[in-house]
C-alpha cells in the first residue's frame, strides 16, 4: 500500500492516506462507473483519478470499456488488506435528508411548474442547480429549525432558486436575494411578479465586492452554496454572516466531498470557528443533490478522467451545514482580489 501511496503523491498535492486507498478500492468493488466511484469513495475527483491511475500502473486495476475493474491481483490486494465493498444504507424514505417532504407536496408541484423554464447552468459562474426536491427540503429543514417563519432571509447566489421556494412557502417576513448572473435576477423578479409576492428585494452582485451598507446586519437567516475555495468560503459564507443581525441567527450552506478533501474541510471549519466565531449545529450528509449541469465535457474533471463517459445519474452531492451566531461572531467585509481562483483550486474539477 505504501508504494501505491507514493505513486499517488507524485501525481497530486492533495493529501493521500491509507484510508484514501481503502475508500477508492471499496468503491471500485461496488461499481465500475467512475462517477459512482467518486460519489461512493467521498474523495475529491482529482485524487480518485490519481489513485485509479496508480492502481492501473501497478496492475491492480484495468479499464473494461468505460468501466474501472479490479484485476486478479487487485482482488488479491483487497482480500489481503480486508477492504470490503462500500454499502449504501441511506434511509429510503427521506433519502438521508432527515426531513420528509409530504407536508410540502403542493409547494414542490408549484415549484416544478414555475421553474420549468429556468436559466440553464452557466460554466462561467460554475453553476449547477440542485433538484427541486432538494430545494424544497431546504425549506423544510430551515422551517424545522425555526429559521424561516417571520424571519428576514438573505439568499447569496441563487441558481438553485431557493428564493422562489421561499416565496411559495409564504413563511419569511422578507427575502433578499443577490446573484452575479443577471438572468437569474430577472427570472426571480419575473416570478415574484407572476405570483404577486412583494416582500422581496433582489440585485445583481459579485460577492468579491463588500456588501452595501443596507445589506449588513439586517437579516435573521442566510443561505448560500459556495464554490469551495477558501476565498469563496469567505466571499459567500463570510458575507452571509455579515448580513445577520447578531447572536442567535442562522446560516445554511453546502460543502461537498467531491471537490474538498477532509484536509480542506478542516481549513473551512477553522475559518468558521476561528475567523467567523460561529458554531456548527448541523451537518447533513449528501443533503444537496445536483442535477448534472450539461457541460461536463468542457470541465477539468473530463480532462482528468481515465475513461470518458457522461454521468448517468446525479453523482454530485454536498453536505448541508447549519451554523448559528453567538456573542462575538463576525462576518467578512473586505474586498476579495481573486479572478478565476475564486472557483478553482487543486481539488476542484467541475468548472
Ligand atoms: N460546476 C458545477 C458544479 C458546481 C456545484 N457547486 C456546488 C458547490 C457546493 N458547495
Amino acid at each position: 500500500m505504501e508504494g501505491i501511496i507514493e505513486r499517488v503523491r507524485r501525481r497530486t498535492s492533495i493529501p493521500v492516506y491509507r484510508r484514501t486507498l481503502e475508500n477508492v478500492l471499496g468503491a471500485i468493488q461496488t461499481s465500475g462507473d467512475v462517477w459512482r466511484i467518486v460519489d461512493l469513495s467521498e474523495e475529491p475527483l482529482p485524487l480518485v483519478v490519481a489513485v485509479i491511475e496508480a492502481l492501473h500502473e501497478t496492475g491492480y486495476v484495468a479499464f473494461d470499456g468505460s468501466s474501472v475493474v479490479l484485476t486478479e491481483s487487485g482482488k488479491k490486494l483487497v482480500e489481503k488488506y480486508g477492504i470490503g465493498t462500500i454499502r449504501d444504507f441511506t434511509c429510503s424514505h427521506c433519502g438521508g435528508k432527515t426531513v420528509e417532504l409530504d407536508a410540502f407536496g403542493d409547494l414542490l408541484k408549484e415549484f416544478r411548474e414555475i421553474t420549468r423554464d429556468r436559466p440553464r447552468p452557466k460554466q462561467e459562474f460554475d453553476q449547477a442547480y440542485v433538484t427541486p426536491e432538494t430545494t424544497v427540503a431546504r425549506v423544510a429543514l430551515m422551517h424545522t429549525r425555526g429559521d424561516l417563519e417571520n424571519r428576514e432571509v438573505f439568499v447569496l447566489g441563487d441558481d438553485d432558486l431557493t428564493s422562489v421556494a421561499l416565496m411559495l412557502s409564504g413563511l419569511p417576513k422578507r427575502i433578499a436575494v443577490l446573484d452575479i448572473d443577471e438572468r437569474l435576477v430577472r427570472f426571480i423578479e419575473k416570478t415574484a411578479e407572476e405570483i404577486g409576492y412583494g416582500n422581496i428585494e433582489m440585485f445583481t452582485f459579485d460577492l468579491r465586492e463588500p456588501l452595501p451598507e443596507y445589506a449588513l446586519h439586517r437579516f435573521d437567516t442566510f443561505i448560500t452554496d459556495p464554490p469551495e475555495t477558501l476565498e469563496a468560503v469567505r466571499a459567500f459564507i463570510g458575507r452571509g454572516i455579515a448580513t445577520l443581525k447578531g447572536p442567535g441567527c442562522a446560516g445554511y450552506f453546502g460543502i461537498t466531498r467531491r471537490e474538498s478533501s477532509l484536509d480542506k474541510w478542516r481549513e473551512i471549519q477553522r475559518v468558521l470557528l476561528n475567523e467567523f466565531g460561529v458554531v456548527i449545529t448541523d451537518i447533513i450528509r449528501n443533503f444537496n443533490e445536483y442535477v448534472n449541469w450539461g457541460y461536463e465535457e468542457k470541465t477539468r474533471a473530463w480532462k482528468l478522467l481515465p475513461v470518458k463517459v457522461k454521468p448517468s445519474y446525479n453523482w454530485y452531492k454536498s453536505y448541508m451545514f447549519r451554523i448559528q451566531t453567538l456573542e462575538g461572531s463576525r462576518g467578512f467585509e473586505d474586498k476579495i482580489e481573486a479572478g478565476d481562483e475564486l472557483y478553482n483550486d487543486e481539488e476542484a474539477s467541475t468548472q
